[in-house]
């Protein structure tokens, strides 16, 4: 279907240079995306559907309640404080299913590792190690394979436990943290069983008391951050090499004109790493060549993009929101999915073009995709198939337009352990300088911008809320589509500094690191967990998190995950602010999420919609955190001394070595 497009107009409030630019081409204009479907649809949500309260967990409704009106609470009596509750808890539950069927994959991928199987190996033995401490995992006269092999099993075993222990992970929470969740009864035991516990108390005539239901929604949560994301960052740090700084490209301007254009779009890396190591193959680079190609391009889409990103300097293409963009340069080979975030509609745009959608996944097949399954036991094999599927659409390629000017220099890898060698020096890695800093008052406090970006809202306002922040000395910690957001504005180089406050703009000077650091994708978000912990431990900043400066947006969410991660933030003791939540339609359930949750838990929900005001909330939150410690007198402007300078400065980016793109 043709459809009318004068230049960007067409579309919703887009400001991202390299979306206009291929949305601008004739080369688009049979290509009907998100940004059309928003705009012919009205942008006119649902109002029960949007503030919660709209109930089909049986077939005697669907029931759409009005809070305060006698006549319109559910059929069978549920009130909107009820419906509201369980639908909040049953999206945390989907989000949590997803990050735990992908954490998963990744165990047993790191099992059969362990077993020998398969190309990849146990890269970082120190992390490895710290694992078998957590695991109890003995490893006296043992090699690095079999202790891995201990560890996977037990991880493994940590989704299907019945008996009512917590969760092994979740010792690593602060002390006082560990106290409270088993006060509250919200430690998670099976990482499964959470999910299906939650999803049997929010049926049908089971559990009709907001209070109750949150409990459970805490605790399915927490097995999600502490539990399976937790693991899943952690196994593939092992398997993969932890990421360390190291400078990359981002945006769609990294497709090439003279090469095979892959793009792998999804969650496992499983399948991206095996792409990796299948397009560096000889029989494979061979075949392109022969096809009169200078090579593979592999590049990012989603969270698997800022998977390979953080550990091999892969680029990224697109973010969700650019999904659609990305085919619609005509330029892409094989745009080859796992599983979430995928949208319906990228078949239909490659339609247009010579590009194949390849499925890899048994769970997820689209119509008019191609499925070549990805086969766990012989990845690389899996690896080299799909890749000859897009080597021989190279000459199909018809016209085609990349926007070359459009690419950003980004740094990232800032896991958990680099924020620790580059603040802290390399042979003496510590929070000790970041809490210094943030107690001194250089720095004010550290904010987490996560999640997705969404078509319902302007594409900009990642970036609003990161430069008030930021101008406002707070360091900021990003992840998922969020984190590739902010580096195709340029936030995630050291040049940036200019953008920051004079506190935040020494320290990152000093060190040579951005004041907006990518710590990888959604499931990483379980290193801000270990990050915030790792602050609580170093002292001086209270003893739990909730007496940390911190504070948490996924503005432009789309995703249950981002609710899922927002809330085990939450129960964690974080503030967390979105621009909008299915919850509004009770006043009794949004004010016990968004006030009273902060007398149990110590972190609690807000809503702030415009993008300047969120983030002065959030500071508002650190400011209120600072006078609590005490440290509100201090934010002074203390000049650093040489002596300081050199303190700091031992494990910066230029020590710790910025590896260019692998590629
Ligand atoms: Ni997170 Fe990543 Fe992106 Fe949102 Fe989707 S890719 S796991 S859910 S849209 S950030
Ligand atoms: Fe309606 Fe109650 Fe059934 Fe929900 S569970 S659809 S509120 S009758």
């Amino acid at each position: 279907m043709a459809i009318s497009r004068n230049g960007c107009e067409g579309c919703t409030e887009i400001t991202c240079t390299s979306t206009k630019d291929v949305l601008s081409k004739d080369l688009a204009k049979t290509v009907i995306t998100a940004y059309d479907r928003v705009k012919a649809r009205g942008m006119s949500a649902c109002l029960f559907g949007s503030t919660g309260t709209c109930c089909r967990n049986c077939n005697m409704g669907p029931c759409q309640i009005i809070d305060g009106v006698d006549e319109m609470i559910g059929i069978c009596g549920a009130t909107a404080d009820t419906v509201a509750a369980r639908n909040f808890a049953r999206t945390i539950a989907s989000g949590s299913a997803a990050h735990t069927d992908h954490a998963r994959e990744m165990v047993k991928g790191f099992i059969e590792t362990a077993k020998g199987h398969g190309p990849h190996e146990i890269k970082d033995e120190n992390k490895l190690m710290e694992l078998a401490e957590i695991f109890g995992v003995d490893t006296e006269g043992k090699d690095k394979n079999e202790i891995a092999l201990e560890i996977g099993e037990l991880a493994l075993a940590d989704f299907g436990k019945q008996d009512d222990t917590p969760v092994t992970m979740l010792k690593r929470a602060p002390k006082k943290r560990q106290e409270l969740w088993k006060r509250l009864g919200v430690e998670p035991r099976g990482i499964d069983r959470e999910v299906v516990e939650m999803m049997h108390r929010t049926h049908m005539g089971v559990d009709q008391e907001y209070h109750n239901i949150m409990l459970q929604g805490a605790r399915c949560a927490l097995g999600d951050g502490w539990g399976s994301s937790m693991l899943s960052t952690d196994l593939t740090d092992i398997m993969f090499g932890t990421p360390v700084p190291r400078r990359a490209i981002v945006d769609l301007g990294v497709l090439k004109h003279d090469q095979v254009n892959v793009t792998v779009h999804g969650h496992e890396p499983l399948l991206a790493e095996a792409l990796c190591l299948a397009a560096q193959d000889e029989e494979i680079l061979a075949l392109a060549k022969k096809v009169g190609a200078k090579g593979i391009n592999l590049a990012g889409v989603c969270c698997t993009g800022n998977e390979i990103l953080m550990r091999r300097g892969i680029p990224v293409a697109a973010g969700f929101v650019q999904q659609e963009m990305a085919l619609a340069t005509g330029a892409i080979e094989a745009m080859v999915v796992d599983v979430q975030c995928v949208m319906q509609s990228v078949a239909e745009v490659a339609k247009s073009f010579h590009t194949d959608i390849i499925t890899t996944n048994y769970r997820a097949k689209m119509p008019d995709a191609v499925h070549i399954q990805f086969e766990e036991e012989t990845p690389l094999e899996s690896a080299k198939e799909i890749l000859k599927k897009a080597i021989a659409n190279y000459k199909k390629r018809g016209d085609f337009f990349i926007p070359e000017e459009t690419k950003f220099d980004v740094v990232v890898g800032f896991s958990h352990e680099t924020i620790n060698y580059m603040l802290g020096g390399r042979f003496r890695g510590s929070y000790r300088p970041l809490n210094d800093n943030i107690i001194n008052g250089r720095i004010r406090g550290v904010a987490a911008i996560v999640g997705c970006d969404n078509y319902k809202m302007p594409d900009n306002h990642h970036e609003i809320i990161a430069r008030e922040l930021i101008k406002n000395d707070v360091l900021v910690l990003a992840t998922g589509c969020a984190a590739t957001g902010l580096g195709r504005v340029g936030l995630l180089r050291p040049e940036a500094v200019q953008y920051a406050g004079p506190g935040l703009a020494e320290v990152c000077e000093t060190v040579g690191m951005p004041p907006v650091l990518h710590c990888g994708s959604c499931v990483d978000n379980s290193r801000l967990l270990i990050a915030a912990t790792a602050m609580v431990k170093e002292g001086g900043l209270g003893d739990d998190i909730s007496d940390l400066p911190l504070a948490g947006t996924a503005p432009l969410w789309m995703s249950e995950k981002a609710v899922a991660i927002g809330q085990y933030f939450v129960s964690s003791g974080a503030y967390v602010v979105f621009q909008n939540l299915p919850m509004t339609g009770s006043k009794k359930f949004s004010k016990f999420m968004m006030e009273e949750m902060e007398d149990i838990y110590g972190g609690r929900w807000d809503i702030e919609e415009d993008p300047v005001k969120l983030a002065q909330k959030m500071i508002a939150h650190i400011d209120k955190k600072r006078a609590e410690l005490g440290i509100d007198k201090k934010r002074e402007r203390v000049l650093f001394d040489m002596e300081m300078r050199r303190d700091l400065g031992g494990g910066g980016l230029h020590d710790v070595g910025c590896a260019g793109p692998a590629k």
